[in-house]
């Protein structure tokens, strides 16, 4: 029976790769930050009493920030397996606090490989490093391979250069099995609010079910590759089962652009958007509504005078764009209005705009090819999404006030 570390086990990554291990038979060891609030939502489903015996799932207190606590878990699990997954992995966040970006998501790292070389695990223990497309930056090829050279354009891909690179030196000076995975980027149910996706697909089920009027965005030309977080951690225990440790791009080879993403999430809840304007002025606009597919995915329920769509019984104070506003008396069809609009704020100082991975090598070497497409992605946090916000929509008719989200 292997045991294995997951830093970062609370986030998304780390939620579904205990999952994956948990069902190989592994052990799992988590570091977890303290907090003072639980943050262990993704994976309570997993947790175990400390009480129990024979545990399989086990948390600890750490930091990537403390050495000698990394030190002395790493020597008290002696884990055959590291998956350093731990970051402060905002890219955007990271312009505001790049000094801890640098510590916690470089520094880190080099934390958890001196561990293994204090300690004389060199030949037992291997490690995975969660490397980032991010660091293609501004790319000097398309696709981009293990061969493409780094361009970073942001303190987190800085700091996720120099963790790369010194994963590469102490597999080479210390013949430490150390390997690097390049993922592009992987998105989920999980995904943390702030990222892209996650924030598109809860807003546009959010403005479906009548609790928010808008969505604001960045950059919606920036083109990204998106694949389903579930495939890409499977691939993360393929390369530290390979036969060498070796650097491996793991992507799905298509690339999207933002705003093809919100139309796509939009379309899952029966809204069809069009776009107008250009740069800060675009602007996402309702043309056209699928009412039997808005019914099946919201669960209301429309009536249609002429070209007039209003949901049936709305409560009062509900303001669905469908409706027209507050009040639920039936109005004339929103057909026509603004549902997602350009604030600079949400610009970068830099930006990365286009990515786009080439996985030939891990599909050559180790047979991994995704399995969930981007359309299959978008389907997954769409009804993960509508069925969450459903529960805000329960607690608002039954005069309960829910948060506005708009981060
Ligand atoms: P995530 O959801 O943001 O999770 C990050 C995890 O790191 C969380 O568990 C977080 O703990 C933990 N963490 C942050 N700072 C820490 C610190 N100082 N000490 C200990 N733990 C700390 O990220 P993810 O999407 O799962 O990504 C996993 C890893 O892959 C990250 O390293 C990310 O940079 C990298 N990556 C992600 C993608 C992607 O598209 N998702 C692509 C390429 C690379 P809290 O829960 O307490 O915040
Ligand atoms: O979803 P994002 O914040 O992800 P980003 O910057 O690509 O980083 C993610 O993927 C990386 C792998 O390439 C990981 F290493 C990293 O840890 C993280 O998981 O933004 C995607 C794109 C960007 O171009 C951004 O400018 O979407 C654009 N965007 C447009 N409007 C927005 C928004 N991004 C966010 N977060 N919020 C917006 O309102």
């Amino acid at each position: 029976m292997k045991t294995a570390l997951i830093t970062g086990i609370t986030g998304q990554d780390g939620a579904y790769l205990s999952e994956f291990l948990l069902k190989k038979g592994y052990i799992v060891h988590g570091l977890k930050r303290r907090s003072s609030l639980f943050n262990t939502d993704r994976i309570d489903h997993l947790y175990q009493d400390p009480h129990e015996s024979n545990r399989n799932f086990i948390l600890h207190y750490g930091d990537m920030t403390d050495s000698t606590n990394l030190i002395r878990l790493i020597q008290e699990i002696q884990p055959d397996e590291i998956y350093n997954l731990a970051a402060m992995s905002h890219v955007h966040v990271s312009f505001e606090t790049p000094e801890y970006t640098a510590n916690a998501d470089g520094l880190g790292t080099l934390r958890l490989l001196e561990a293994i070389r204090l300690l004389g695990l060199e030949k037992k223990t291997r490690i995975y490093q969660a490397s980032t497309s991010e660091l293609y930056g501004t790319v000097q090829e398309v696709p981009q391979t293990e061969k493409t050279p780094f361009y970073p354009r942001s303190p987190y891909a800085v700091a996720k250069m120099y963790a790369f690179w010194i994963t590469v030196n102490y597999r080479e000076a210390y013949g430490i099995f150390a390997s690097n995975g390049i993922l592009f980027n992987h998105e989920s149910p999980l995904r943390g609010e702030t990222f892209v996706t996650r924030k598109i697909t809860r807003a546009a089920a959010r403005i479906a079910l009548g609790l928010q009027d808008k969505l604001y965005l960045g950059n919606l030309d920036a083109q990204r590759d998106w694949g389903h977080a579930k495939d890409y951690v499977r691939m993360m225990w393929m390369i530290l089962q390979a036969e060498e440790a070796e650097d491996w791009v793991i992507a799905t080879g298509k690339t999207t652009p933002v705003r093809d993403f919100v139309r796509m999430a939009f379309a899952e809840a029966g809204l069809y958007l069009r776009w107008e304007g250009t740069g800060v002025n675009e602007v996402g606009i309702l043309d056209s509504i699928d009412i039997k597919k808005f019914e099946q995915a919201t669960g209301l329920k429309l009536t249609v005078q002429g070209s007039t769509f209003n949901v049936q019984g709305a409560e009062s104070g509900t303001h669905s764009p469908l409706q027209g506003g507050r009040g639920g008396e039936p109005r004339t069809p929103n057909i026509g209005t603004t549902l997602v609009k350009v604030d600079p704020k949400y610009f970068r100082p830099t930006e990365v705009d286009l990515l786009i991975g080439d996985a030939t090598k891990a599909k050559e070497k180790l047979g991994w090819e995704p399995k969930i497409t981007l359309e299959g992605l978008v389907i997954d946090m769409m009804q993960s999404d509508l069925k969450l916000m459903k529960k805000d929509q329960y607690l608002r008719e039954g005069g309960y006030k829910t948060l506005n989200y708009f981060k």
